[in-house]
């Protein structure tokens, strides 16, 4: 299922407002094995719905050339995002007093970085994730995944079994399903009477005010506010209850949702600040293509002189983001000599479009660049820390986001 949504995502409202254009792209976590092979781009439009608040991408890339075949992503392989799932679900564990006879189901469970807490724990859990290769990883490491998407068929099928979860996680997901109230549904199908689901995505709010335009590619359909969060959920029959902002990715919202249930404070002062805050009209998100342009233009004028004035520059993680960044400015192997990245699926190959090729992060000793760019500049702590010899020989980061900066 590929082409152009005529409607809104969530409340099919025929009234999208296109207010950001970055052009055809290829897909963000494709990596390129064979430089010369052809890739296929898509347009890479943002619009926003005047009737549910929803910010959405009008281009929907088949899943399945999204997220089956050699999906590169593996979550185990950032320590923070490792601590702060493991901070989740020892919450959830105290907080829900699950054990032996509960269960915790999480679609897009990757490689098990999250389940494999319940599992120390002795809660039986249930993964469910599309990528052949981390589904693959989690049943390795003890965590049962099933290898497929969650859809509404599907979760029939597990309810059908008396499968009901007393927990549902959903981190970075929901953004993704091209089928998004089927995948609501789906939960709703899953959730024990008085069960909790527990979902995390990117916060629109931070994504235009910090201008991470970069956190924009195909396989982010949709970027949320608590608006349309409680459009698209109360649609279901599923409340907010509660919600906590978190630092991770840029900026993203713990969303906490039942069958019913008090609406904590902090929900309606969400509410009143994004309608108070413009969220809920199109002025709010009118100005963020000139943002971004100029962003291109200072981020390409930097790279440029200290490039011009002898200096070498390299990347670090080959990121989805850094792809829709280093297509959107059209920064290549003119300005960057190389990427590197932890992630063993990903070294040896090369970045979408640019082709920069990717390495382990000790080749940054080895060719010892003067500039890094950091295109993960959403783990900037974590790396540089890790960089400290780097850093101690006088290499110096580049954050492109909100704006350019030598650090
Ligand atoms: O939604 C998604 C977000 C959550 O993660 C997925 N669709 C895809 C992915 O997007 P991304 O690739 O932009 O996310 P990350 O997690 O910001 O990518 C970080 C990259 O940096 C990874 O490839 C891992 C790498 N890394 C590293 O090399 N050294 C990360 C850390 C923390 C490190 O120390």
């Amino acid at each position: 299922m590929t082409g152009s949504v005529g409607s809104c995502r969530s409340c099919r409202s025929s009234a999208l407002d296109l207010f950001l254009d970055l052009g055809w792209t290829p897909l963000a976590d494709r990596l390129v094995q064979n430089p010369d092979a052809e890739e296929p781009t898509f347009p890479l439009q943002v619009g926003f719905c005047p009737d549910c608040a929803l910010v959405q991408i009008l281009e929907t890339v088949s899943p399945s050339l999204l997220f089956e075949e050699d999906y590169p992503y593996y979550s185990s392989f950032s320590p923070a995002l490792l601590e702060h799932a493991r901070g989740n679900v020892k919450e959830l564990i105290t907080d829900r007093h699950l054990g032996p006879g509960s269960l915790v189901i999480e679609p897009a469970s990757n490689d098990g970085y999250l389940l494999a807490n319940y599992v120390d724990a002795g809660v039986p859990v249930l993964g469910i994730d599309p990528a052949e290769g981390p589904a693959a990883a989690a049943n390795a490491k003890g965590v049962r995944t099933i290898n497929a998407f969650l859809t509404r068929d599907l979760a029939e099928s597990l309810r059908a079994d008396g499968l009901q979860a007393d927990v549902i996680h959903a981190n970075n997901v929901l953004a993704h399903v091209a089928d998004t109230n089927g995948f609501v549904a789906a939960l709703e199908m899953l959730l024990a009477e008085d069960g909790i689901i527990v979902v995390e995505v990117p916060y629109v709010r931070e994504l235009i005010e910090h201008c991470e335009f970069d956190t924009i590619y195909h396989e982010h359909l949709c970027y949320f506010s608590v608006t349309s969060l409680s459009h698209l959920f109360g649609r279901h029959g599923l409340r907010i209850l509660e919600i906590r902002e978190l630092s991770i990715h840029g900026g993203s919202l713990r969303v906490f949702l039942g069958r019913e249930g008090k609406q904590g404070e902090q929900v309606r002062t969400m509410l009143e600040a994004e309608s108070t805050d413009g969220l809920l009209d199109l002025g709010f998100y009118q100005d963020f293509q000139g943002r971004v342009e100029r962003l291109r233009e200072d981020l390409v004028a930097m790279l440029s002189s200290l490039h011009a004035s002898g200096h070498s520059i390299a990347a670090y993680g080959a990121s989805a983001k850094g792809s829709t960044l280093l297509n959107y400015t059209g920064i290549g192997t003119e300005l960057l000599d190389f990427v590197v990245d932890r992630n063993t699926h990903k070294q040896g190959k090369f970045m979408p479009g640019k082709h920069l090729p990717i390495h382990g992060p000790e080749h940054i000793l080895e060719e010892r660049p003067d500039f890094l760019l950091l295109l993960a500049w959403n783990f900037a702590e974590e790396i540089m820390a890790q960089q400290q010899a780097y850093r101690e020989l006088g290499g110096r980061f580049i954050v492109p986001v909100p704006s350019p900066a030598i650090i």
